[in-house]
């Protein structure tokens, strides 16, 4: 029997959207009945098994599912907890579901600064992580484990600060909270163990991996195109960020005129185009790039 990689991904949540949509960024067609737990993807042989992500660690680990995706959260205080090593290693920082673990406060409170929490009781879904970090800052505090809703703890009278994963600080400061120190950032990650896997099967993840690459390189890449004044174009090229070696062509019946195409593998910020536009560049066109390889 041919090769395949079995992939586990959140069934629902807020890896789930990120997780499928890179895949299928990455060639994959995926025609998932709902409810169904697994699913073969077209375009390369790939199965799917749609999970809670706090399992997908220990099912990558023990080797039910070649890859898993993840958030750093998820793998470092699955990494604490388990009692025995988990073989896990990451094989891609994927850049999407990034969110960062913080101590808040009520702000009406004491507890302003990492000192303040001395002796206090703090309410996180990261007891592992949480754990850890008091111990390297040398803090005698008690974790409150809590599955969820640990925004508000405070409120309930059942801890005086909470640890819990930020991303835009509206949940905190819809409970009257103040984050005041970050204690990991996160982002999701492609994870694999790291037994040893047949050629075949090493070959797919390589392919996969050049797919992934190329989807993640194209986020922040753009193609621009403009048009400028043959007296600008040294300056003008080089405002563009990120780009080596943009192309530039003549302009039919306007002597005075180059067209110029580029690659730039850095954002494109409105100041940018202004600049360009100051020195004389118009008709500037920022197109999205769909898939980018060598
Ligand atoms: O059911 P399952 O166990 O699979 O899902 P889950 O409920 O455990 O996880 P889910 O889907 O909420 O989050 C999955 C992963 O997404 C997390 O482990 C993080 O790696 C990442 N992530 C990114 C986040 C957030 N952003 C995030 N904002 N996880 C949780 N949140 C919470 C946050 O704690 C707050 O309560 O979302 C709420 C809104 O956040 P704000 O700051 O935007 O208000
Ligand atoms: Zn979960």
């Amino acid at each position: 029997m041919s090769e395949f990689l079995r992939i586990a991904i959140q069934k629902k949540g807020r890896l789930a959207d990120g997780s499928l949509r890179l895949l299928e960024q990455a060639g994959l067609s995926v025609f998932r009945n709902p409810g169904a737990l697994t699913c073969r993807a077209k375009g390369l042989p790939i199965e799917l098994l749609f999970v809670r992500d706090d399992d997908i660690p220990s099912l990558v680990a023990k080797g039910v599912c070649d890859l898993g995706i993840a958030g750093e959260n998820v793998l470092r205080e699955e990494a604490l907890l388990a009692h025995e090593p988990v073989d896990l290693q990451s094989v891609r920082a994927l850049g999407f579901s990034r969110c960062m673990l913080k101590l808040a406060a009520p702000n009406t409170g004491t507890i302003n600064s990492l000192p303040d929490l001395q002796g206090v009781k703090i309410a996180t879904s990261y007891p592992g992580i949480l754990g850890a970090f008091l111990r390297d800052n040398g803090i005698e505090a008690e974790c409150v484990p809590l599955k969820g809703a640990v925004e508000i703890a405070p409120a309930l009278g059942l801890s005086d600060a909470i640890c819990d994963l930020v991303s835009s600080g509206a949940t905190l400061a819809a409970n009257g909270l103040g984050a005041f120190a970050t204690v990991m950032e996160s982002e999701a990650h492609l994870v694999r163990a790291s037994a040893l896997w047949s050629e075949e099967k090493e070959a797919l993840l390589a392919r996969l991996l050049r797919r992934i690459d190329g989807v993640i390189a194209s986020r922040a890449t753009k193609y621009i195109m403009l048009n400028a004044p043959k007296s600008a174009l040294a300056e003008i090229t080089a405002l563009l960020p990120g780009a080596d070696a943009p192309t530039i062509m003549p302009l039919a019946g306007r002597d005075d005129q180059m067209a110029v195409h580029a690659v730039c593998r850095e954002t494109i910020f409105w100041d940018t185009l202004e600049q360009l536009e100051a020195r004389g560049a118009h008709a500037i066109l920022v197109l999205p790039i769909e898939k980018m390889m060598g």
